[in-house]
């Protein structure tokens, strides 16, 4: 794999983040430093004697900003001017798979935490590459988002997960994933699908090929414009979409 992902994150609560990267399956890609990380507080970056890190905003208004300052510091501390600095904001562009893909490809990044109201904007400006969000809500912590961004890229890097792992993941192929069955055969007197018992792997295939059609036509049919399909696998969404057929919201069969 070569040397290991430098991830260094900016953040005003590191004990949050470094347990973080002691835990589950990022703790042992640091203990085989497949990721090395560098968890930076902002707070240790302040001049004044109360070593404050907000203050109110320009203009008025609500809530408090990070100031630009103590983060800007904390930044070139870490040689943010040479590096792929990512600010993950409920403002930014949508964080999607391929953006985990391209930030897998690269040796490393910087991600700022935000906190309080948002940031001062000359920082975004000075140094932030790319602004991500997760969705249209908003976290009160930033770490979280951070945490979320640093996961999806960690499990695509070689040796994080197996690979045929990866290459089945929902969106991956740009569809929601198919159900999941394990043993026993029934319970909570429900049964398998039995096409998954009968050991014939065309069958198989095509069957789950089928849910996650029916899957994203019914919860993400926003999904399907930007999928290859076959005529068949159009026709048999279109008639999904025009509740022509059970809309598999819920069930797994
Ligand atoms: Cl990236 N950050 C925060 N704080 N809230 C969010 C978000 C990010 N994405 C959605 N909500």
């Amino acid at each position: 794999m070569g040397s290991g992902y430098r991830v260094t994150v900016l953040t005003l609560f590191p004990e949050l983040v470094t347990e973080y990267f002691r835990t589950s399956i990022v703790g042992r890609l640091v203990e085989r430093g497949d990721v090395v990380p560098e968890v930076v507080d902002i707070r240790d970056f302040t001049t004044d004697r109360h070593r404050s890190c907000d203050d109110a905003p320009y203009g008025g208004g609500a809530g408090m900003v990070l100031m630009a300052q103590p983060l800007a510091a904390a930044l070139e501390s870490v040689d943010a001017r040479a590096r792929h600095v990512v600010f993950p904001t409920p403002a930014g562009l949508p964080f999607v798979q391929g953006d985990a893909q391209r930030l897998a490809g690269l040796d490393g990044m910087v991600l700022i935490c935000g906190r309080y109201e948002g940031i001062d904007q000359r920082v975004v400006d000075e140094y932030v590459d790319e602004e991500v969000s997760l969705g249209d809500y908003v976290l009160s912590s930033g770490e979280l988002a951070a945490m979320v961004v640093m996961d999806a890229v960690y499990r695509l890097r070689d040796g994080a997960i197996r690979r045929e792992s990866v290459v089945e993941d929902s969106f991956q192929d740009g569809l929601l994933e198919y159900p999941h069955y394990t043993r026993p055969e029934t319970i909570l007197g429900r049964r398998v699908p039995e096409v998954l018992l009968s050991g014939h792997h065309e069958r198989i295939l095509a069957w789950r090929r089928r849910k996650q059609l029916e899957r994203t036509a019914c919860r993400r049919p926003d999904l399907l414009q930007r999928v290859a399909l076959s005529e068949d696998e159009r026709v048999f969404t279109e008639e999904i979409l025009k509740g022509e057929k059970d809309n598999g919201r819920n069930q797994g069969s």
